[in-house]
């Protein structure tokens, strides 16, 4: 299914019933009272959190959110019905924006529920109004309009593990071999154009798509999708063998384009992955170790077709993963 990651939508919360105008029929008597009753509420619009993070795909053709209308008052006193609240599922990590009032709203916990918009009250049925001095009143009142809005809807991704890195350093591949994922893999740069998500024994890993130098300044793909790496407890940064003596400039400039996105990305914890080990010789892989050792950051080598170092790596992972929990 398509990643969505932001989408716009109208909503309306319902607008109240109105009251109406009707009598009591006594035999013999036309006008033995009123008897108009009150319009029902309209409903309310919700948003809940729910654990799906490809349910705003679900969306994508529905641009019009409407919670139901209060049903008008009837004879006999009858209330008319309240119109159903209407609750809108979205993953968690939802941040909504009512672009009217600016208000935002942020969903964190799996069945956190906000109000959204606040329905119209029904309105009053001539039996309302009835009084000594007034013993057959005419008067009713219309439903009150329920609130409406456009509101923006953008998700930023709580993963576990975030993968960053040039394009083709392997993220993609990565994911696939760690997971269930099934990732597009290419041997061109920018094969992948949305965040792809994978479950290791519960540990969500996002492979987010490749930086490149400037990417803060909108080169490449931008970094609009670094925004999910924002809420990501820890970040694994990876380096091929492929940049041979540029694998620490390569890295550095990685870790530029994080810092002009947001300086608070360098304060994640960060593991370092030194990827396709098969294009090069032990000598140089080890030299790199060494090299990259200085960072005081875990580093770890792997190859695509080494499975002994992918097992080992997912191993020492899911460690690393539980201490950060
Ligand atoms: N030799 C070798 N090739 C690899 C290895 N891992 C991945 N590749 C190849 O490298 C290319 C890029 O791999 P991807 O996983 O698509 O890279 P990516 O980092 O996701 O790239 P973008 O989505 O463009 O950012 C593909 O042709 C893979 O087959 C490896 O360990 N060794
Ligand atoms: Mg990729």
């Amino acid at each position: 299914m398509a990643f969505i990651d932001e989408l716009k939508i109208y909503s309306k919360a319902g607008d109240g019933g109105d009251g109406v105008v009707r009598w009591l029929h006594e035999k013999g008597k036309e006008w033995s009272g009123p008897a108009g009753g009150d319009g029902g509420n309209g409903g309310n619009v919700y948003v809940q959190a729910v654990r799906d993070v490809y349910i705003l795909s679900k969306y994508r053709h529905q641009k019009q959110f409407p919670a139901e209308r209060g049903e008008n008052g009837g004879s006999s006193s009858l209330h008319g019905a309240n119109g159903e609240d209407l609750i809108i599922d979205l993953p968690i990590g939802s941040i909504i924006k009512n672009l009217e009032t600016g208000q935002t709203y942020s969903l964190l916990k799996e069945g956190q529920k906000e109000l959204l918009l606040r329905s119209g009250r029904g309105g009053y049925g001539n039996e309302h109004f009835k009084a000594s001095t007034n013993t057959t009143p005419k008067e009713w009142t219309p439903g009150k309009p329920g609130q409406e809005g456009n509101f923006y809807i953008e998700l930023e991704l709580f993963a576990d593990l975030g993968l960053v890195g040039l394009p083709n350093a392997g993220k993609s591949s990565l994911l696939n071999s760690l997971t269930k994922a099934q990732a597009k893999i290419g041997a061109y740069q920018f094969t992948t154009l949305d965040p792809n998500l994978g479950d290791l024994y519960g540990y969500i890993i996002a492979d987010i798509p490749g930086l490149i130098e400037g990417a803060s300044e909108g080169k490449g793909l931008g970094t609009k999708f670094l925004r999910h790496i924002k809420r990501t407890k820890m970040l694994a940064h990876l380096v091929s063998f492929e940049n041979g003596d540029e694998m620490m400039n390569v890295y550095k400039t990685i870790r530029k384009e994080l810092k002009s996105y947001d300086p608070e990305l360098l304060e994640k914890d960060e593991i370092i992955l030194l990827t396709k080990t098969d294009v090069t010789d032990e000598k140089t892989v080890q030299k790199k170790i060494k090299e990259f050792a200085k960072l005081k950051k875990p580093v770890f080598v792997i190859s695509l077709y080494d499975d002994a170092s992918i097992k080992s790596f997912s191993d020492e992972l899911i460690k690393i993963l539980k201490l950060e929990k």
